[in-house]
């Protein structure tokens, strides 16, 4: 059944707030055909995401969703039957006395944060009554069957499998991002926020006997590896080698450009809470710098992930795993976190990939947002 949905994403900073509710948008259209509107607070943002976008038009086309610049003054439109405010942000008054006025009734939901804490399955697809009548119902995404699961595009596992089976794809793919692989050494992606960690585990790097190749796309964490450079200036192609580690600056690249950069990596660093989730379809090892909260709430949420996480993992190698994250969120000295890690990383590699498994053999968030819709009505 076909139905009209506004997605509305207000960005708070960076690119997550854009990167889950424009993949969302996409997902909505290409495998549910369903009519999205996504409206958006910063074009600058999503333009970063879809090149091929217009960071001045008030309303466009792009891969089946009508993107709109979210105005200020609002202007008033139709209400969707599906309206999504991404991560509590606030609609406009007149929106909200548009959806108590339709004839037809609105489902509104609140699209949450992503948490793995025990609550969350007990908080998913719960009613707020509103003051005007209206029911907002609250949307978890999550990692267990009681939440509302996480983004996964259909084909995504089967191209993830294809791609990671064929070195020459690989090669290539990398090449066009400007990359020169180098031969034998592991290869590691780091997006990550400012982190004092670092300097730490490039010295652990640069002195091993086994090479790396750390590919680092352009954003907050340049200052840091500029630092341990010696001030060494960093720009998008940038290559350079400090003993057994060679590094290379890649450009902002589009998101499923991005994916193919996970797959082709033996360890990849991500942050937030999309690229979090797209390392996880890549059957990788992974390092999480979580988002910080005020009052340290981040690291409530990074052991609730830690403790699932973990599940099936000997002790050595979930305590190496967990002192690793730790050690990178805390921004501390890691280098024998590191040695340990590298002790237990043929069982690390292979818990990825079950990981992955049992992860996807749950509803992916955009199917699971349609279920709920069709229950409701
Ligand atoms: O950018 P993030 O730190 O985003 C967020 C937001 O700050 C948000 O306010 C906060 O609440 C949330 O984190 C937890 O990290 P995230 O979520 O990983 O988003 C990055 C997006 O950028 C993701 O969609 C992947 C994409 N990306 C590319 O498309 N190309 C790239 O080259 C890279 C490095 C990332």
């Amino acid at each position: 059944m076909k139905a009209s949905w506004d997605i509305f994403c207000s960005v708070v900073d960076n690119y997550g707030d854009i990167g889950v509710t424009w993949r969302l948008a996409r997902q909505l259209v290409a495998e549910h055909d369903q009519a999205v509107r996504l409206w958006v607070d910063d074009l600058g943002a999503f333009v970063r995401l879809c090149p091929e976008a217009d960071r001045q038009a008030a309303q466009q086309r792009q891969a089946g969703v009508e993107i709109r610049q979210w105005p200020a003054p609002w202007q008033p439109v139709e209400p969707a039957d599906v309206v999504i405010e991404a991560f509590a942000c606030a609609l406009p008054e007149t929106y909200i006395a548009a959806m108590a006025a339709r004839p037809n009734k609105v489902l509104w939901l609140n699209l949450e944060y992503l948490s793995a804490e025990d609550w969350v399955e007990g908080c998913h697809g719960l009613p707020s009554l509103q003051a005007n009548g209206l029911s907002k119902f609250f949307f978890f995404p999550g990692f267990t069957p009681g939440s509302g699961g996480l983004l996964r595009e259909r084909e995504l596992l089967a191209q993830r499998r294809a791609f990671q089976a064929d070195p020459a794809a690989q090669e290539a793919f990398l090449r066009s991002i400007g990359v020169e692989p180098v031969t034998g050494a592991r290869r590691i992606s780091l997006f990550a926020y400012e982190n004092s960690a670092l300097a730490s585990w490039l010295d652990a790097l640069a002195s091993a006997s086994q090479p790396s190749q750390l590919l680092v796309p352009e954003g907050r964490i340049l200052s840091d590896l500029q630092a341990w450079l010696g001030g060494v200036p960093l720009t998008v192609g940038t290559a350079l080698q400090r003993g057994q580690l060679h590094i290379q600056v890649l450009p902002f690249v589009r998101q499923d450009q991005y994916d193919r950069l996970l797959w082709c990596c033996d360890l990849n660093a991500v942050r937030g809470e999309d690229s979090f989730v797209r390392a996880q379809w890549a059957g990788r090892p992974l390092l999480w710098h979580i988002y910080r909260q005020e009052e340290a709430a981040h690291l409530e949420k990074l052991e609730a992930f830690l403790t699932l996480y973990k599940e099936g993992l000997s002790p050595a190698a979930g305590e190496a795993l967990s002192g690793f994250w730790r050690a990178w969120n805390g921004g501390e000295e890691l280098a024998d976190d590191w040695q340990a890690l590298l002790k237990s990383w043929p069982e690390l590699a292979e818990h990825a990939e079950n990981w992955c498994l049992q992860r996807a053999s749950q509803v992916d968030l955009a199917e699971a947002l349609v279920l709920f819709y069709l229950n409701w009505l």
